[in-house]
């Protein structure tokens, strides 16, 4: 049902319900069948508060002495393709980031202007379906910081990441909707303990959307796509894992 909700919808039916329940007076709610749709309202609206406040809730940060020895690299470890070496062999000097779709203002980012916004650093862990977790701090840019820049547009509801490697030949790809685009610990990591994102962990770019699993977490990210709809990106599913062996699209942790 996540999918279906923008960040909009939520918010109004949670001021609704809110409301609502306020003002509610002291007969009425005496009279039984009032209290059935008291009681009901009450349902709804503890069902969309708890919906909304899980979800913006923040994921539980750790320190320094809780990092990992070594942040374990999973799924693909280098693109391999001449393009991603060549832009490699330069420091990455030449990426960019491309906004593209539903944007008012559709625009490309290079890394020298990404490192030179505000920045978020965060110590968190990271759960792959596989079994195993890593603790790494993470500095990127707030995800929101380019949304607001590029202009997304109303008609968007989610966020598609393209991104430069093939696995088992198709292109990786992810997507998340607006709750987890907008919150505070969603970010574009540059950054890995403190030193560039080595390859492996998905240079130079990638993805942290803490609220959910690893492989929610794109890496090697080119280009970052709003969409009304996820139907026509790849096999429809939202995401590589989604279409490839039928994960769930929203990998809550
Ligand atoms: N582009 C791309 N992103 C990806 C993957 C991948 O193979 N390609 N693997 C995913 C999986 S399953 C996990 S657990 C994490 C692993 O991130 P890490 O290599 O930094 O541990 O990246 C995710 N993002
Ligand atoms: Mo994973």
């Amino acid at each position: 049902m996540h999918k279906f909700l923008t960040r909009r919808s939520l918010i109004t039916s949670a001021a609704l319900g809110a409301g609502g329940l306020l003002s509610g007076c002291d007969a009425l709610s005496r009279s039984s069948g009032f209290q059935n749709i008291l009681a009901s309202a009450e349902d709804a609206n503890f069902l969309v508060q708890r919906a909304l406040g899980d979800r913006m809730e923040l994921a539980s940060e750790y320190s320094v002495a809780d990092l990992s020895p070594k942040f374990r690299a999973n799924g693909t470890r280098d693109p391999g393709t001449p393009v991603y070496a060549e832009s490699a062999a330069q420091g990455f000097a030449d990426w960019q980031l491309r906004l593209t779709g539903l944007f008012a203002k559709p625009q490309s980012f290079s890394m020298s202007a990404l490192l030179s916004m505000p920045q978020r650093t965060q110590i968190t862990r990271h759960d792959c379906v596989e079994g195993w977790s890593a603790i790494g701090q993470w500095t990127g840019v707030p995800l929101k910081l380019l949304l607001d820049l590029a202009q997304l547009q109303d008609k968007a509801k989610f966020l598609v990441f393209h991104c430069a490697d093939l696995l088992g030949g198709r292109p990786y790809y992810e997507s998340i909707d607006l709750l987890d685009a907008f919150h505070p610990q969603t970010i574009m990591a540059h950054r890995l303990n403190d030193e560039a994102v080595p390859i492996e962990n998905g240079a130079p770019l990638r993805l942290r959307v803490e609220r959910q699993l690893g492989y929610k977490h794109a890496k090697y990210v080119t280009e970052i796509e709003a969409v009304s709809t996820l139907d026509n990106i790849g096999s429809g599913k939202g995401g590589y894992w989604e279409d490839v062996a039928n994960y769930e699209w929203y990998a809550g942790i």
